[in-house]
């Protein structure tokens, strides 16, 4: 009996940079191949937690800094043994947006007096408090991230209602995602972060039984077809073949 088990695939991108398209054309892709595919989504704004998250981002209720951050987070930890049963019964996890998100925008909060030009910029929670709650959970195989300039962005239309649609805000949270994908790479196996241009996730996985998080720059500027052939041609080959690899612990 094969001990192979699906990969468990992230997509991270910042607003306007095509992540739902990207996310349910892959997801396409990947059913039209035969791969059975999961997708799901963060927050996932069906379970009680989430709908507490839902009225927090409409504006429709207020909660501390804090307490909505670890709030998305329980809203990850309620389905993670979800994802791990997924995964073990051979389901590929698509999952449009992450802990990396949570730590990015959370992260991405600066304290009120900071905002002009002429004052450092104090976050309101430190990186190191807002990736704390995460660690532990059932880490991707690899991730996608959407990267695209702010500028490119604003020109693709304005940013929708919800409250972290600001452009200032976006930009940081661009910048904190950088500094994840550093960090997540050279944390694990891998020294630096990947382009798609590089060998597959599939190919640079480590052949020794190790854990590790495959980190994927994608520019999220260029044309839906293009974008959407960068990211098959980055997962189709562990998605079809599976992994021997344990499903691995976020940051552990
Ligand atoms: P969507 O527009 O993708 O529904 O996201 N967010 C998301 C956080 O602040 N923390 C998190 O942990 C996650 C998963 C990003 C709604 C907003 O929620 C933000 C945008």
């Amino acid at each position: 009996m094969s001990s192979k088990r699906a990969p468990f695939i992230v997509i991270e991108g910042l607003d306007r940079s095509g992540k739902t398209t990207q996310t349910s054309l892959l997801q396409s892709k990947l059913e039209s191949a035969g791969i059975a595919t999961k997708l799901m989504k963060f927050p996932d704004r069906t379970t009680t937690i989430g709908q507490m998250i839902d009225s927090y981002l409409k504006s429709t209720s207020e909660l501390d800094d804090h307490v909505i951050h670890l709030l998305f987070s329980a809203n990850r930890w309620e389905l993670a043994s979800t994802i791990e049963s997924l995964l073990n019964e051979g389901t590929t996890v698509l999952c449009d947006r992450y802990a990396f998100s949570g730590i990015a925008f959370s992260a991405s909060k600066i304290v009120a007096s900071s905002s002009s030009s002429a004052d450092p910029v104090v976050p309101k929670l430190p990186f190191e408090w807002c990736r704390a709650p995460d660690i532990g959970l059932p880490a991707p195989d690899v991730v996608l991230f959407l990267d695209i300039a702010p500028e490119q962005a604003k020109q693709r239309g304005g940013f929708g209602e919800e409250r972290y649609e600001k452009e200032e805000m976006q930009a940081r949270v661009r910048k904190l995602f950088e500094r994840i994908g550093e960090e997540t790479s050279s944390s694990s196996l891998n020294p630096s972060p990947s382009s798609s241009s590089s060998p597959t996730a599939a190919e640079r996985l480590p052949q020794d039984g190790r854990n590790t998080l495959d980190w994927v720059i994608v520019d999220a500027g260029k044309d839906v077809e293009s974008v959407s052939a960068e990211l098959w041609d980055a997962v189709y080959p562990l998605a079809r073949d599976g992994t021997n690899h344990p499903i691995g612990k976020l940051w552990a």
